[in-house]
């Protein structure tokens, strides 16, 4: 091994994200560079997914590095994602990071990756996707919601749009005036009272799902006509958030199982909802694959919470046709090398991957040169708000640089 590639140094140290929970970032430090992460956080987590932090929080992955991770990867080769991966799995030895947390592993799995690329003097997209990648994902974002990501909202989570401009900044300025225009329809609706902003900085109010399908529509449709461009409409309903284990619980209406399943469908059919994400509840596959061969020929069913970006889930849902795409979280799964197998996984089956980030998060941009380099077909990452828009700036940048 070259020593230009031998981790010299390690550390962590507790940030905030932008719900102002602490969080880590770490840094790995090789002879001429540094790669620095820091890792985000669900509030609408999967049954499944990596276990953010161990039972004695932030506090205790910290202490844990210090004792037990630091010596281990010091003098490792960064050039061996897989291997270090694999280390972190050891030092853990759990199957969902409960020991030393997912949280610490995602931030010093990215971390090594982006020092590496540093070290090597290429961007994280290239050292992760090689060097023919040239499609920029389509920038989805949630523009009115609810559901875990903020009290009163809607009850499905989130209503996004993808507006198809020429270049990513005519895309992403287009759904921030969507975003707008919601808002103001909203206030207009409100008279300035009872309207806010959830966790991800879409809009959120005490209206019923019917209502924000109607606004959503109108505001994109208004975009639409007058910048001439199409407004790609798109629904996380986080649907394990609202089911009781016999109804899907809307506001007004209680949903059995079937009905679920038409209404989810009907909004592809009636209202022309092209990404339609976690409809069914995270443990009916049976359900997702039957929205699948209903509606799978025209829109992306896209499954979060039931996959959890876990190449084993995967492998079964592919098996059973539930779904055609996959939400890509890597702290879901907790390191690059399991995040890249799922990605591996769902593209060599035909499936779309959608990258995405965490209504908690912080201005780490890794998942805009990520979503480069999985070839994904959409960024899931807010319209607006700092933490967002450091990712939606990041992906501006890669594109100025890819068309030069
Ligand atoms: C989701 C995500 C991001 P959270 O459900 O897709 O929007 O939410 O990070 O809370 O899991
Ligand atoms: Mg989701």
């Amino acid at each position: 091994m070259d020593d230009e590639f031998k981790i010299r140094d390690a550390s962590v140290r507790k940030v905030l994200d932008s719900r102002g929970n602490q969080t880590v970032e770490t840094d790995i430090v090789l002879p001429y560079s540094t790669g620095r992460c820091s890792a985000p956080a669900g509030a609408s987590t999967g049954e499944t997914e990596a276990l953010a932090y161990p039972a004695g929080g932030v506090d205790s992955s910290v202490r844990l590095f210090e004792s037990r991770i630091k010596k281990k990867i010091l003098g490792f080769d960064a050039l061996d994602q897989k291997g270090f991966d694999r280390l972190l799995r050891e030092v853990d030895g759990t199957d969902n990071f409960s020991e030393i947390g997912g949280n610490l592993a995602t931030a010093l799995s990215v971390s090594l990756a982006k020092a590496a690329a540093n070290s090597l003097g290429i961007p994280l997209y290239r050292y992760v996707g090689g060097f023919l990648r040239s499609e920029i994902p389509k920038p989805i974002g949630n523009v009115i919601g609810g559901g875990a990501h903020s009290k009163n909202g809607t009850t499905v989570q989130e209503f996004m749009v993808s507006s198809v401009g020429k270049t990513v900044l005519e895309s992403i300025t287009l759904n921030s005036i969507v975003h707008r225009k919601i808002g103001i329809a909203l206030r207009e609706m409100f008279k300035d009272f009872s309207i806010g902003l959830g966790d991800e900085k879409a809009w959120t109010a005490s209206i019923d799902d019917d209502v924000a399908i109607d606004i959503i529509k109108t505001a994109a449709h208004e975009v639409e006509s007058e910048h001439k461009v199409k407004v790609i409409l798109g629904v996380d309903f986080a649907a394990s958030n609202f089911f009781d284990g016999k109804k899907y619980k809307y506001k007004e209406n209680h949903l059995s199982r079937d009905e679920q399943i038409d209404y989810a469908c009907s909004l592809v059919k009636s209202h022309g909802f092209y990404f339609i994400e976690d409809p069914m509840e995270e443990h009916d596959f049976e359900g997702f694959a039957e929205i699948t061969r209903k509606v799978g020929s025209e829109a992306l069913i896209v499954g979060d919470d039931i996959y959890t970006t876990n190449a084993k889930r995967l492998e079964k849902g592919i098996k059973m046709k539930a779904g055609n795409a996959v939400l890509i979280k890597v702290n879901q799964i907790g390191t690059l090398s399991d995040t890249w197998d799922a990605v591996n996984l769902a593209t060599s089956s035909g499936w779309k991957t959608a990258i995405s980030h965490r209504s908690g998060e912080t201005t780490d941009e890794f998942i805009s040169h990520l979503g480069v380099a999985f070839g994904s077909e959409f960024i899931k990452t807010g319209t607006i708000g700092g933490e967002r828009t450091a990712k939606l700036n990041e992906l501006v940048r890669i594109e100025e640089e890819l068309r030069d």
